[in-house]
């Protein structure tokens, strides 16, 4: 969802197609950590958003299968999530992480704690979606309208979320 948004966000960024070579450091954009659910730290500015789940797949996999939605995965791992536990739904849990400029921060290792529980922090962009679509997250199970707290530490800077997890 996030991921479609962007594409029309940022049509000119993606005209400039160089996905890769704008990894490890930060990438100018206008919206990727002023919408969703804000929070900032001395350095940082965090946006969470909390969607449907998400297909992820592999760089290679993307493109031999001409994939055209879900998410690429750059590092880390998809949480195996199989059947959700009674009353769970899987959502996509993401965090895009910004300088106080805006520009989207790649390659930090944020962790990320959803009401205590540590949720692994994949690395990913959406198919078709300019780098400053980056972000950290997973797939996770959680309860529709549960309220969460959601807190996300990168280089010992916590930023903490409050937020209600959408009815489906
Ligand atoms: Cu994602």
């Amino acid at each position: 969802m996030r991921a479609r948004l962007f594409v029309l966000i940022s049509v000119s960024l993606a005209v400039f197609g160089t996905a890769n070579s704008a990894l490890g450091r930060g990438i100018v954009s206008a919206g990727a950590c002023s919408s969703g659910t804000l929070a900032s730290t001395a350095t940082y500015r965090f946006a969470l958003d909390i969607g449907p789940q998400e297909d992820m797949y592999l760089a290679s996999e993307v493109k031999a299968r001409h994939l055209k939605t879900g998410e690429i995965m750059l590092g880390g791992e998809m949480a195996m999530i199989g059947t959700p536990p009674a009353g769970t739904r899987v959502y996509h849990l993401e965090v895009h992480i910004c300088n106080k400029a805006g520009a989207v921060l790649t390659k930090l290792k944020p962790t990320i704690r959803v009401d205590q529980a540590m949720l692994p922090a994949a690395t990913m962009v959406g198919i078709g979606s300019p780098m400053s679509d980056y972000h950290y997250g997973n797939d996770i199970a959680l309860k529709p309208a549960a309220k969460i707290t959601v807190k996300v530490t990168v280089k010992g800077q916590l930023a903490i979320f409050h937020t209600t997890v959408p009815k489906r």
